[in-house]
């Protein structure tokens, strides 16, 4: 990779992993987007208002910056996409058909998150293989399956280098996750350092995968990077880091904050959401064919989020 486009730069993943590849490739080498302008984006390296549904418009962009590798990043994720579905899958696979469609025209490599989301109640529920029953529930789970057989499709069809995460949920402290099931995870550090409680909307015995931004950006870039001799699989690998419930997350939360706590009104939606994902990944193919080791476990994970939550509360007091 050497000119790098990213879409859908102003989320959760893309806030961060702009500023992480800025660091590597050099910030001027890559190109920001998103719909709406991102101040802080701007600032650190070229910016494009972009809307990833016009094709015309990204092909204009990859075009004028010589892009040669796509992250698209477009997504409405599990619990927002069942409010609308149409809309999620327009979204979702309007944005993955562009990308996909220009990578082909300019000969760009192209990575798309997919998610344990693409996984349903009928994928064995413990150490999920990497190649099992893909039967999701959620119109974000059928975006996510979709998406991986096109990239498939895209690669076999017109060798067009399509590369693939499964990712488990994010847990970062940059720019919150909104609309997702496993958004849990992160809004429960915020509240335990803003009210020292929080209100849970998904059962605490429910398992779900979970990932610390850190090893999620590196993932990103160690996957695009790898010999592609050595990829079996592409679209898409599972990724495994920890996994935990409600009550395992609060009671590390609990060691550092003793007077924290947290109560039960769940969501019907979530509830179902989660129960019908896996409660872990079986993530041996990307540690065979790329490499992948994760960094960082719970404890070391909720030290360092609780440190940096307080001192973002702390300079907006001091402001
Ligand atoms: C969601 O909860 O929808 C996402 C995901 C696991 O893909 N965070």
């Amino acid at each position: 990779m050497k000119r790098i486009l990213i879409v859908g730069a102003g989320g959760q993943i893309g806030s961060e992993l702009t500023t992480y590849l800025r660091k590597i490739y050099g910030a001027s080498n890559v190109v920001a987007t998103d719909v709406r302008e991102c101040g802080k984006l701007a600032e650190g390296g070229p910016f494009e208002v972009l809307n990833a549904l016009d094709a015309k418009a990204m092909s204009s962009v990859v075009e004028r910056y010589k892009i040669d590798a796509i992250f698209n990043l477009v997504a409405l994720l599990s619990a927002v996409g069942e409010k609308n579905p149409q809309t999620a899958w327009n979204i979702n696979i309007g944005a993955l058909m562009n990308a996909l469609e220009v990578a082909r025209e300019y000969g760009c490599a192209l990575f798309t998150p997919s998610s344990i989301g693409a996984f349903g109640p009928t994928s064995p529920k413990d150490k999920t293989p990497q190649d099992t029953i893909m039967q999701p529930t959620t119109i974000y789970g059928v975006c996510k399956v979709t998406g991986e057989l096109l990239g498939n499709y895209y690669f076999r069809r017109y060798g067009v280098d399509t590369r693939s995460v499964r990712f488990p949920g994010i847990i970062s402290n940059v720019t919150l996750p909104g609309g997702g099931t496993t958004d849990y995870a992160v809004e429960i550090y915020y509240e335990a350092i803003k009210a020292g409680r929080f209100t849970c909307p998904v059962p605490g015995d429910v398992y779900m995968d979970m990932i610390y931004m850190p090893d999620a950006l590196r993932a990103c870039v160690e996957l695009m990077e790898a010999d592609p001799a050595r990829l079996v699989h592409r679209n898409s690998f599972n990724l495994a880091s920890m996994s935990f419930t409600p009550e395992i997350i609060y009671a590390e939360i609990r060691k550092r904050i003793p007077s924290f706590e947290m109560t039960y009104e769940i969501d019907p939606v979530k509830k179902a959401i989660a129960e019908s994902w896996p409660n872990s990944l079986d993530d041996t193919c990307a540690r065979e064919e790329w490499g992948w080791k994760p960094e960082w476990d719970l404890s070391r994970m909720t030290d360092d989020m609780l440190e940096v939550i307080r001192e973002k509360y702390r300079s907006e007091v001091a402001v």
